[in-house]
């Protein structure tokens, strides 16, 4: 077992913006080792507080679109500006790990050197609930560290982009030109769920881009908005050549000015909070739970003080454990 550092060292670690203890924090919480899970709860209970903070964009798409390519010049962009960024992978069905397979790949060099960025390839596969946890908590970590800029990249192809999707404030997808007839299944679903989609590599072939922009587009004004204030969108880019880069980043920044606008920014971050504090509960109680009735009323108030943000979420998943687990009351 790799060695862990004491529990103030990380705090103070990540609070510093160290990464290379954040990096190391984040080892911790993906542990699925009981020793490590306490530390681990104590860590992210000490750094609850500082939760929150950053603007949370998800990135998908399906492999070899363009992700990495595309989030290095996002962030290079950035960071140049000024910002601090963090990078975290997401990728549960990675059998296709670090192996020859990524060997040839963009795995953000540039972005990973930038004493501005924070760059995390993905954790090994694992179930789909522990890898929504993960990525949970190892945002937490990287707001806590300090980062303001958040991107979360997930390849497309499973449910993954959904369960990012439900944590982020601004999810874009990347698509290939020639949207043609893939307007189907997956690609169905993902559209549901983002907010703007571009299509990638138009320096390849500008008129195949421009058709599936434009295809995207009509699509997308036919469908029910996630919120009545923002309309989703297509754009073109080109990750390889910059073109394009500055628009998505001044389209993401008109959403979350839109949405504050409206108060709807802060509602979107409240009902992420309850969903997925409600995810966390049913992974962790789905074998042990005997069903009980007649406490209704508790778990609606614990739901409400972490909808509010006064209460932490893994707080209210104790709480509502303690009320589902004690003996039952007697009626009257
Ligand atoms: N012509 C062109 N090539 C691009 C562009 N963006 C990315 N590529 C190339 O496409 C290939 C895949 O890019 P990645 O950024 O690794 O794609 P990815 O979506 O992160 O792939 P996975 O991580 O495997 O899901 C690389 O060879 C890139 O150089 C672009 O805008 N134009
Ligand atoms: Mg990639």
């Amino acid at each position: 077992m790799k060695a862990r550092l004491a529990l103030n060292a990380y705090v103070e670690g990540v609070r510093a913006g160290d990464r290379a203890v954040l990096g190391q924090a984040i080892t911790l919480v993906e542990s699925e080792l009981s020793s490590d899970r306490a530390m681990a709860r104590a860590l992210l209970e000490a750094l609850a507080p500082d939760g929150g903070r950053a603007h949370r964009i998800g990135i998908t798409g399906v492999p070899g679109v363009g992700k990495s390519t595309f989030i290095e010049a996002l962030g290079k962009k950035l960071t140049a500006e000024g910002h601090r960024v963090a990078v975290l992978s997401v990728d549960p069905s990675s059998t296709r790990s670090r192996g020859s397979i990524l060997g040839d790949k963009t795995r953000m060099q540039e972005l990973s050197r930038d004493p501005l960025a924070f760059v995390r390839p993905s954790p090994t596969g694992g179930s789909l609930g522990g890898v929504a946890r993960h990525t949970r908590e190892a945002m937490l970590l990287c707001e806590a560290a300090g980062y303001e800029l958040l991107f979360v990249e997930t390849v497309g192809v499973g449910q993954s982009e959904i369960t990012v999707a439900e944590m982020v404030d601004f999810f874009l997808a990347l698509m290939l030109p020639g949207a043609g007839d893939e307007l189907q299944g997956i690609k169905r679903g993902i559209l549901e769920v983002a907010d703007l989609i571009v299509v990638n590599k138009a320096d390849a072939d500008r008129p195949a881009a421009e058709i599936a922009r434009s295809e995207y587009g009509r699509t997308l004004r036919l469908m029910q908005p996630k919120t009545p204030h923002w309309q989703a969108r297509a754009m073109l880019c080109s990750a390889l050549t910059g073109e394009g880069i500055d628009e998505v980043w001044s389209t993401v920044l008109a959403h979350r000015e839109a949405l504050s606008a409206a108060g709807a920014w802060e509602a979107q971050r409240a009902e992420q909070r309850e969903a997925a504090m409600w995810r966390a509960f049913e992974a962790r109680v789905i074998d042990s739970l005997r069903a009980q009735v007649g406490l209704r009323s508790e778990v609606e108030r614990i739901a409400a003080l972490v909808r509010a943000a006064t209460m932490p979420i893994d707080q209210g998943v104790e709480a509502l454990l303690e009320v589902l687990l004690s003996p039952p009351r007697a009626e009257g």
